[in-house]
């Protein structure tokens, strides 16, 4: 087993901070040049150790695989209001200069079984800690406001019933994912109304500031 959890976290945990700033950062831009930003909101975590242990056995994961075969001990979530502005923020990670994206999964268009529905990449991000360079796995997951309020909720209930939900809750939740779904889809079609409306709300709220 690891020795010093502590130790080995430690990279991840530099790189979620970063991430999160670099990204809290990204949104502010759009929102200074008065764009639209497709960035609602930014999190990030480091996997919990107990959460960690639970997945290499499952997956049969060995210590000296960890940093390699689990992608998700460094994770940051992306929230975006519109599914559209979700391909804008891949695009937008494609194309930085300070990450790599290898792998995509695309659980929008293939939606999971449970209901659940997001975009995760997995992308390289190198750090610069005392004994140089370390390229460290971060899982984004990109997903809109209403897909979060269903994951949020699911993974809660599922830390309950450890997956095996009975029946009329699972019907339910088949029902809420199905509702957040065309919640997202009405959202997305009157979204240039909408865009519209904050930006002018915008400006209103910064000419206050210099009032
Ligand atoms: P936490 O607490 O979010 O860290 P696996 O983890 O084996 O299922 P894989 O290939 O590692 O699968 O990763 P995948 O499917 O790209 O992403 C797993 C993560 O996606 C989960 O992390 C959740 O955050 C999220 N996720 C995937 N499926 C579901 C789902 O049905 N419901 C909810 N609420 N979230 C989901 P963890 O490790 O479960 O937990």
């Amino acid at each position: 087993m690891m020795e010093n959890w502590k130790q080995f976290l430690q990279p991840y945990e530099q790189a979620v901070s970063e991430l999160k700033l670099k990204l809290r950062q990204l949104r502010d831009q759009y929102q200074q040049t008065r764009k639209h930003s497709p960035i609602e909101f930014v999190t990030g975590r480091v996997k919990p150790v107990t959460s960690i242990i639970e997945k290499m056995q499952r997956r049969q994961i060995t210590v000296d695989r960890l940093t390699e075969d689990m992608e998700d001990i460094a994770g940051i979530r992306v929230m975006c209001q519109f599914v559209e502005d979700i391909y804008v923020v891949v695009d937008v990670l494609k194309n930085r200069f300070d990450m790599q994206v290898i792998e995509e999964r695309d659980y929008i268009t293939n939606q999971k079984q449970s209901g659940y529905r997001s975009y995760h990449i997995v992308i390289k991000y190198p750090i610069q800690r005392l004994s140089g360079k370390h390229e460290i796995k971060v899982e984004i997951q990109i997903r809109t406001l209403a897909m979060n309020f269903w994951a949020t909720i699911e993974h809660s209930l599922n830390y309950k019933y450890k997956g095996s939900f009975p029946r009329e809750l699972e019907e339910r939740l088949r029902r809420s994912a199905e509702a957040a779904f065309l919640l997202d889809k009405e959202m997305s079609d009157i979204r240039e109304e909408i865009k519209e409306a904050q930006a002018l709300f915008q400006t209103k709220q910064s000419n206050q500031i210099f009032d």
